[in-house]
């Protein structure tokens, strides 16, 4: 683990909002143990382990049924810490991979049998050393045939040079984490109409209203200045968003978000049962179960 890294929250609170069955989580991840599933030598950080049981233990405190485990940047391209927490999960967990543009066919349909349905095409500076768009075209030409989708990672600032990548992908889009919004400059803000514009124009892009606890300035416990922000993406694409913790939270500078706190920024964003209702079970139940 980096000297400062701060870990996953120890004791996270029981929710007051209870989940309606059949809740997933659709963004979490498995990191480790480093001494089973090494972390990838190009890696930018180095986590606390954070492994499959204490995952599903979480899932179960939370009063939720289901996890989407996506594939961190410490494990690279790297997948089997991934797969091994897929094949363990009796079928509650569907993954994301992170795959070399030269994987073979008969990979990806191993990963598809252990639950994968989607790559991730990271393109934060801090995270990854940059990968050409045109290569991450080919890798979703490439899934295209499995019905994947591309979760697609990007600050806002970068996203008006991404616009022709995402016009050419062949797949449905994933944003993670709203495409991080600035609070400072609230939801009137250029940055955040282009990627309300993107999703108006485009029916095939969606949006996690994810990781509050990452971009918030006023912080926990409510994350108050981020609410705006997830609840516009709520409301407008009620059918195209997902929720998820984000646990283990990697990369944290301030603090160990409190899960169950998180749990409770829910129903700020989606205020009605039928919002609830589309964002935890019926949105992430179409794209990664049927
Ligand atoms: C997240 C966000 C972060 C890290 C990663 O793959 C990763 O390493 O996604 C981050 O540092 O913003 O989704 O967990």
């Amino acid at each position: 683990m980096d000297p400062n890294y701060i870990p996953f929250h120890p004791n996270p609170s029981r929710p007051h909002f209870r989940a309606p069955p059949g809740t997933v989580d659709a963004h979490c991840h498995v990191f480790g143990p480093a001494e089973r599933f090494p972390y990838a030598p190009g890696r930018k950080y180095t986590p606390s382990d954070a492994p499959k049981e204490k995952l599903f233990a979480l899932r179960d405190f939370l009063g939720l049924s289901r996890n989407v485990i996506v594939q961190a940047t410490c494990h690279g391209n790297d997948n089997r810490a991934l797969v091994d927490a897929l094949q363990a999960s009796n079928g509650l967990a569907r993954g994301i991979a992170s795959v070399s543009p030269d994987i073979g066919d008969a990979e990806l349909d191993a990963l598809h049998e252990a639950g994968v349905r989607g790559v991730r095409f990271n393109f934060v500076k801090r995270l990854v050393d940059a990968t050409p768009p045109e290569v991450f075209l080919g890798t979703a030409r490439r899934i295209a045939r499995l019905g994947w989708h591309s979760v697609v990672y990007f600050e806002a600032a970068d996203l008006a040079g991404l616009l022709p990548f995402l016009a050419e992908l062949p797949t449905l889009i994933v944003v993670d984490h709203m495409g991080r919004p600035d609070p400072a400059k609230g939801v009137d803000h250029a940055d955040f109409r282009r990627f309300l514009d993107l999703m108006e124009r485009n029916d095939r892009v969606w949006s996690k209203v994810t990781c509050p606890e990452r971009f918030s300035l006023t912080g926990p416990p409510g994350y108050d200045d981020v609410v705006p922000f997830g609840r516009c993406l709520v409301e407008r694409f009620p059918d195209r968003v997902l929720w998820g913790t984000d646990w283990p939270h990697p990369n944290m500078t301030t603090h160990a978000p409190d899960d169950g706190g998180l749990v409770d920024f829910i129903p700020r964003i989606a205020p009605t049962a039928a919002l609830q209702q589309a964002l935890l079970v019926d949105n992430p139940m179409r794209l990664y179960w049927s």
